[in-house]
């Protein structure tokens, strides 16, 4: 259907197409996986599983920006056990599954690494960057937290495991954290969480938009897309071609897929603009990227994919 071929692969697994759905908004029920399942996103993701299954943050938790939102989940999730046992549903809808997972010890997340590890899912998705549970840092943004984790976490069985990552700010930051990915056979990275802890005011009601935390929440949407992108780019150079790079981060249409492309990525991720449009945004962007790519005479993802050019 697409005149540029859009398919293409993150860590072996291949991908019909460039996009898939974020793990995030509407990805946390059976009926909203089978959506996900029977739409033109090129594989599945899971929201992230914690060991027990939580309700998440209290309400308001998430509020539509006029360029994005600002959210506070807290992980509602139905426990990885469901998930677990949801593998071979998801499986039979005929596209790779992506298992996201978000433990809040090493030792949980050993527990549920060596489970999927047994399962039929294709990539696992270890979540190192949830911003908004109370009195749980972001592992992420410690770096010595996350080489102790990725040293267990790696050696569990031969499924390949990627991380999710923080939106990092500072060229020193890219660079520390892009030696301890190496010294690790991380197969895969998503780059970028939310940008966590922003604040929202309303200066009607004269207080946050949301409840949790204070007002404290996850910032998405076209705000963070140069976050996203910059984010992609760096790892990209440091981390070399054989790194499978996910982007995430305002996607919303073809263009901004492409400069994702730009930047590095093998396939991006879409939240907000999929919680706000539904389903049919996967068709849509793909066609307008296929329709961009075509008017540059681009056949391919790899004709473009990191080609950012120097000014
Ligand atoms: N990032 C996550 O990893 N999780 C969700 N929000 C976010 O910004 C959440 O559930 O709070």
């Amino acid at each position: 259907m697409s005149a540029v071929n859009l398919q293409t692969s993150v860590a072996g697994v291949a991908l019909s197409s460039y996009l898939m759905n974020a793990s995030g908004p509407k990805c946390t029920t059976a009926e909203e996986l089978n959506i996900i399942g029977h739409s033109q996103a090129a594989a599945i993701v899971t929201k992230s599983c914690t060991f027990e299954a939580r309700q998440g943050n209290p309400e308001p938790r998430y509020r539509d920006l006029p360029l994005g939102s600002i959210q506070s989940m807290g992980l509602p999730n139905l426990g990885y056990q469901a998930y677990l046992d949801m593998v071979p549903s998801l499986k039979a809808m005929g596209k790779p599954v992506v298992i996201s997972i978000s433990g809040f010890s090493i030792a949980e997340n050993r527990t549920m690494v060596t489970a999927f590890q047994q399962s039929d899912a294709d990539l696992l998705e270890v979540n190192f960057s949830c911003p908004n549970i109370p009195g749980k840092p972001q592992i992420a943004y410690d770096f010595e937290q996350t080489e102790a984790a990725l040293s267990q976490l790696c050696q569990l069985g031969d499924k390949p495991i990627g991380i999710k990552l923080a939106p990092y700010f500072d060229m020193s930051h890219f660079e520390s954290m892009a030696a301890i990915i190496k010294r690790y056979p991380v197969k895969f990275i998503t780059c970028v969480n939310s940008i966590g802890n922003t604040l929202v005011i309303d200066p009607e009601t004269e207080s946050p938009v949301i409840k949790p935390k204070g007002g404290y929440g996850g910032l998405c949407g076209d705000y963070i897309k140069p976050i996203g992108l910059a984010n992609v780019r760096a790892f990209r150079q440091l981390l070399g071609d054989d790194m499978g790079i996910i982007g995430v981060g305002g996607i919303k249409t073809g263009s901004d897929a492409f400069e994702y492309l730009l930047a590095g990525a093998d396939a991006v991720q879409i939240a907000t603009c999929f919680e706000k449009e539904g389903p049919s945004c996967f068709q849509r962007i793909e066609q307008e990227l296929s329709d961009f790519m075509a008017k540059k005479g681009y056949q391919q993802l790899s004709d473009a994919k990191g080609k950012l050019k120097a000014l």
